[in-house]
C-alpha cells in the first residue's frame, strides 16, 4: 500500500516550516512507541537543523532497549511550548500524558481504536507496528539510515511478537527486508529483546502463575498481580510486559485477563485474545486497543469484583460462544 502523495507532502511541508519539533511516544512505553518515535528522531536530527526533543512521560523506560540508537536522549517532559508534535502509537492523546492544546500533531499510529487526534492523521489498523507506518512515510522523505532501521525494526519484531501476530502477511516481510536492506540486524536485535530479561520480570512471572484462574469452561484465563507481588519482586511495568500472553498460550483459553493492581490502588487491565474482539470488551471500560490486543484503567474496585463484571461483558458480546473464525 502506498500513501497519496498529497499526504506525504503535507507531511514534508509541516517538517519544513516547524520551528522545533517534539516527538511523543505513549505512557508505559513499549518497543513499538520507542522504536518508532528514536527511528524518527535519528532522522529529523540527521536532516533538520533545528531542536527536535523525543518525550515520554512515564517515569520509568524499559531498560532492555538502551541498545537502540539516541535512546538516552528520551527525556520525561516535554520542554518546546509551541511547534510540530509528532506522536507516535497513540490511539488516542491521553496515551501521552501531556497537553496538547493548539499543536499541530502528526499522529502515526496503527490502532484500531484510534481517535483521530492529529492535525494529519496516519492511521493504519491493518499495519503491524506503528513502526510500519512510520517507515511508509518517511522513506519517501529521507533515505532509512542505520540507525533508523534499527530502531523500526526493532518495533516491528516487538509489535508482531517475532512475526507470529495476524498481523503479519506479505508487507509485513517487504518491511522487515527493506529495514534489513538499510542496515538493520536480525539476529542482534532479536538477542537483545530475547536474552536481556529483568531478575524482576522473572520472578513476579513465578508469582503470577500461582494467580491463573480459569472461567467460563476454561476458555477465560485470568492472571492478577497485586501490590505485595510488586514489593516482593522490585518488578517495574516494563517487567510485566508480556505476562498476559502466559494465559493465552493455553490450548482451551480463548481470552486472557491480566489484572495489575498498583500500589496506588489503580487497576490496570489487558485483554488479549485468539481472534475474538476483545477492544469491544476494553472499551465498555473506557479503554481501547486492537482486536486481539486491548486494555483499560479503573480505580478502587475489588479485584473479584471487575472480574466478574469483566467476565460479563465477554459473556454478554458472546466472545466465548465457540463459534471458531
Ligand atoms: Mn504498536
Amino acid at each position: 500500500m502506498v500513501f497519496e502523495p498529497a499526504l506525504i507532502e503535507r507531511v514534508k511541508a509541516l517538517l519544513n516550516e516547524a520551528q522545533t519539533i517534539t516527538i511523543l511516544t505513549h505512557i508505559n512505553p513499549d518497543a513499538d512507541t520507542l522504536g518508532t518515535g528514536l527511528g524518527i528522531f535519528v532522522l529529523l536530527k540527521k536532516h533538520l537543523h533545528i531542536p527536535v526533543e523525543i518525550v515520554n512521560t512515564s517515569k520509568e523506560l524499559p531498560h532492555y532497549l538502551d541498545f537502540l540508537p539516541a535512546f538516552c536522549r528520551i527525556k520525561h517532559r516535554m520542554d518546546f511550548e509551541k511547534g510540530l508534535v509528532i506522536a507516535c502509537d497513540g490511539g488516542s492523546i491521553d496515551r501521552f500524558g501531556v497537553e496538547l492544546e493548539d499543536r499541530t500533531v502528526i499522529n502515526i499510529d496503527h490502532h484500531q481504536s484510534n481517535t483521530r487526534y492529529g492535525s494529519v492523521n496516519i492511521v493504519m489498523p491493518y499495519y503491524a507496528s506503528a513502526s510500519q507506518v512510520a517507515l511508509r512515510v518517511f522513506e519517501r522523505i529521507w533515505p532509512i539510515t542505520q540507525a533508523c532501521a534499527t530502531c523500526f525494526y526493532t518495533a516491528l519484531l516487538s509489535d508482531t511478537r517475532y512475526f507470529t501476530t495476524s498481523s503479519v502477511n506479505d508487507e509485513v516481510f517487504k518491511v522487515a527486508a527493506l529495514l534489513i536492506d538499510a542496515g538493520a540486524q536480525p539476529a542482534e536485535i532479536a538477542a537483545q529483546l530475547r536474552m536481556r530479561r529483568s531478575l524482576a520480570s522473572l520472578r513476579i512471572l513465578e508469582r503470577t502463575l500461582h494467580s491463573l484462574t480459569l472461567y467460563l469452561e476454561g476458555k477465560v484465563g485470568v492472571l492478577s498481580v497485586t501490590p505485595e507481588d510488586i514489593k516482593a519482586t522490585g518488578a517495574r511495568m516494563p517487567d510485566m510486559d508480556g505476562l498476559v500472553d502466559y494465559a493465552l498460550s493455553l490450548a482451551v483459553v480463548e481470552v486472557a485477563v491480566l489484572c495489575i493492581v498498583q500500589p496506588d490502588g489503580e487497576i490496570r487491565v489487558s485483554l488479549r485474545s485468539k481472534g475474538e474482539d476483545v477492544a469491544k470488551v476494553a472499551s465498555r471500560f473506557g479503554g481501547g486497543g486492537h482486536t486481539v490486543a486491548a486494555g483499560f484503567t479503573v480505580r478502587q474496585i475489588p479485584m473479584q469484583e471487575l472480574i466478574d463484571t469483566i467476565l460479563q461483558e465477554i459473556t454478554t458480546l458472546g466472545l466465548t460462544d465457540g463459534k471458531k473464525k
